[in-house]
């Protein structure tokens, strides 16, 4: 069975477009792959995160990646800093990967804003820890939305060039999965910007966990522009908001743009966001009814996030000790009997 690996970070509640350009595709490749889904909370403290309320967003993001369908029997979910094997690679390839190729990366651009020298290393490096996370498991596959691609191919440099330095063969080309009409959802007050569980203003997203009443309200203070919805796609070229809340409506409703534009086409946005209110609340009151039923469990949630992380070791230790040797570092000594932490005098 091919392999697929995918990371969410904790950084927030994720937002429809997290659920409609990620998760919502996990759900879907369980069927004949074998997965493992992480909550990557060492992406996540790339930018200042206050303890307490990252622990908290660990278990809210796992709490409603199973809400929406990751089935634990069937696939491996984890958080990311209860694996080492993530960070003993990352450091590798931190090694590896070439400052000019991060240099390129708009990602970093975009979050690292005007003060550049205030950014963390740790989220100039991010694309390397990503391309170990996968690497990790020799993943195949990797869905994700389309703000991503970019990270993607820089995970294949870096395998290509940790293959081509050490003259191995060992890590594998990965290929993106990259699906749907909203494979970038865009912020609701700014069609240019992507929609961000992070970003400061509230009013730009739709959390997976915001009621009825709050997405109505979100929905109908979208950004639009004055021209109605237009029958045509030809009609959306320009304009971006347009774009992103018809994309939406078709990707909820499971059908194309042009079929959208075809039954709502003429009218204006008054009942156009109306039935796409209707249509995510039916969507995701399900999903914020069941992320509260495991949050109201937090030992369940942490007992099944444990096991996850036992499976996950399983498979990336052996794969990270190779790169190690493969490298040159010596091998980890077994522990010896009548050492360890109960002993007086060791660590
Ligand atoms: N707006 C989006 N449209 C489609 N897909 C999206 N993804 C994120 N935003 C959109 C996809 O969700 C997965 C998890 O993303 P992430 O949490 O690892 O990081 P991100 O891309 O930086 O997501 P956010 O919501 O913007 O987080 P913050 O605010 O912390 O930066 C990825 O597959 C991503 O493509």
């Amino acid at each position: 069975m091919i392999r697929v690996f995918s990371g969410i970070q904790p950084s927030g509640i994720p937002t429809i477009g997290n659920y409609l350009g990620a998760i919502r595709n996990w759900v879907t490749l369980q069927e004949g792959h074998e997965c493992l889904f992480c909550v990557v909370d060492l992406h996540a403290i790339t930018v200042f995160q206050a303890p307490e309320t990252l622990r908290a967003h660990t278990r809210e993001m796992a709490a409603a990646v199973l809400a929406c369908g990751i089935d634990p029997a069937r696939s491996v979910l984890f958080v990311q800093s209860q694996v080492s094997a993530h960070a003993r690679l990352a450091w590798i390839f931190n090694c590896v990967a070439r400052l000019g190729w991060l240099n390129r990366m708009t990602q970093f651009k975009d979050k690292a804003g005007r003060d550049r020298e205030a950014a963390s290393s740790g989220l100039f490096v991010y694309p390397n820890l990503m391309a170990a996370d996968i690497a990790a498991y020799h993943a195949r596959r990797v869905p994700v939305g389309d703000d991503q691609r970019q990270h993607l191919e820089l995970a294949n440099d870096i395998a290509e060039k940790f293959n081509h330095d050490y003259g191995v063969d060992f890590f594998p080309r990965i290929e993106p999965v990259i699906l749907g009409a909203a494979a970038r959802v865009m912020s609701l007050r700014d069609g240019t910007k992507k929609m961000s569980k992070s970003d400061p203003s509230d009013q730009s997203r739709i959390s997976l966990t915001d009621g009825a009443d709050a997405i109505a309200l979100k929905i109908r203070r979208a950004k639009t522009d004055p021209a109605p919805v237009p029958e045509s796609e030809a009609g959306l070229a320009d304009r971006p908001e347009a774009r992103n809340l018809v994309g939406i409506y078709a990707a909820l409703a499971g059908s194309s743009v042009e079929q959208v534009l075809a039954e709502h086409g003429g009218r204006g946005w008054g009942p156009f966001k109306e039935a796409l209110a209707e249509r995510m609340v039916a969507t995701l009151a399900p999903i914020a009814a069941e992320t509260r039923r495991w949050l109201g469990d937090p030992g369940a949630l942490d007992a099944l996030l444990h096991e996850g992380a036992i499976r996950a070791r399983a498979i990336a230790d052996p794969i990270v000790a190779e790169a190690e040797r493969i490298v040159g570092f010596l091998e980890h000594a077994a522990p010896r009997a009548g050492f360890g932490p109960g002993r007086a005098g060791n660590p």
